[in-house]
C-alpha cells in the first residue's frame, strides 16, 4: 500500500486535517476487514461549518497526494444542519 502525504490533504480544497498526534497515526486499522488498512483524518467542525452551506446534498471533496506524488481524490455528499 502506498502512503498518503498527510500534509497534502484538503477538504474542499481549503481545510487542512487536524494534525494532533492522536489523529494522524495512520494507517489505523482494517476496520472493514477487506485486507486494506484504513487511513483516518479529522477536520475541525468549526472550520467545516464556516465553509459549507446548510443543505441535504452538500458536496464534499477530499484531495491530496500519495508519497509517490500520485494524486488522490474522493468525493461524497453530506447533510449540513
Ligand atoms: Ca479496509
Amino acid at each position: 500500500m502506498e502512503d498518503i502525504e498527510f500534509a497534502s490533504i484538503r477538504l474542499n480544497g481549503e481545510i487542512k486535517p487536524i494534525s494532533d498526534k492522536g489523529y494522524s497515526k495512520n494507517p489505523i486499522a482494517d476496520y472493514d476487514a477487506d485486507g486494506d488498512m484504513e487511513f483516518m483524518v479529522k477536520f475541525s467542525r468549526k472550520e467545516i461549518s464556516r465553509l459549507l452551506e446548510k443543505g441535504d446534498d452538500v458536496p464534499v471533496t477530499i484531495t491530496g497526494q500519495m508519497k509517490s506524488s500520485k494524486a488522490l481524490f474522493g468525493e461524497t455528499r453530506v447533510t449540513v444542519k
